[in-house]
């Protein structure tokens, strides 16, 4: 069972990841653990102070590196007990390496995840260079602190596991998986509004149905990410359908 420990002055804030959805469904199925620590617990003034004025002067305040390092301790010594020889320590910060999808499947394929949340302008620097193995941030904008990222990758990792996923799901399905946005989806009713549902997916000729929706995740993909497109070979197959989609949007 994959171990994640969550080091937050928000723990609260992680009920939304494990009461609903895919990830509540993982977790009463045991497919992985998570366990939280308030840095505030870990204080060692009776004022519980968790961060003071940074130095050099400057808005807002940072982290103390202390009751972070005791809290990250216990993290990992219950990693530890849990079975876990060499838990991988994360910082959420938006100067990390950028989370893709290839960063995501390499961390469900850790034994554990301790990941250290951050507030106000950030942690004292000290405790990177002594505790934390990869800084991660999750894309080019501020949020207020890094739970949000922290249960974006705890999700993201979690619907990578074996049984996750119901079958009709499966994350080999999914965007990105192919390196290719994914294609338009549809259901009833068959014309919504005066618009129509493409007849091919009508057909019922499952391998028209298939080359229509790579045509659209290729077509997709150029228009909307060429960045993804220039990272990927295609195959002489999955040109001429990029050529056809071209043709078509003329
Ligand atoms: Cl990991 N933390 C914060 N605070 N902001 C972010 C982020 C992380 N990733 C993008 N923006």
């Amino acid at each position: 069972m994959l171990q994640f420990d969550v080091v937050t002055l928000f723990p609260a804030m992680f009920d939304a990841v494990t009461g609903s959805g895919v990830t509540g469904r993982a977790r009463e199925r045991r497919l992985y653990e998570l366990v939280l620590w308030n840095p505030r617990d870990f204080a060692t003034n009776s004022y519980r102070t968790i961060d003071d004025r940074p130095y050099g002067g400057g808005p807002g305040m940072v982290m103390m590196p202390e009751p972070l390092e005791k809290a990250l301790g216990a993290a990992r010594q219950r990693q530890k007990s849990s079975g876990v020889s060499k838990p991988r320590v994360l910082h959420l910060t938006p100067q990390g390496r950028l989370l893709d999808n290839q960063l995501v499947r390499e961390l469900a394929g850790e034994q554990g995840l301790v990941m250290l949340a951050g507030r106000y302008e950030g942690i004292d620097e000290r405790l990177v260079g002594r505790v934390v193995d990869d800084e991660v941030s999750i894309g080019d904008y501020v949020l207020s602190g890094g739970e949000l990222a922290a249960m974006v990758v705890i999700d993201c990792v979690v619907r990578q596991l074996p049984g996750a996923l119901g079958d009709a799901e499966s994350a080999v399905q999914d965007s990105f998986a192919n390196g290719l946005l994914d294609h338009p989806h549809y259901t009833r009713p068959e014309l919504y509004d005066g618009a129509a549902v493409p007849s091919v997916l009508l057909s019922g000729n499952h391998a028209d149905v298939a080359r229509w929706r790579l045509k659209q995740s290729l077509g997709r993909t150029w228009c909307r990410r060429p960045d993804l497109l220039a990272k990927r070979n295609l195959s002489a197959a999955e040109s001429s359908l990029l050529e056809e989609f071209k043709r078509e949007a003329e």
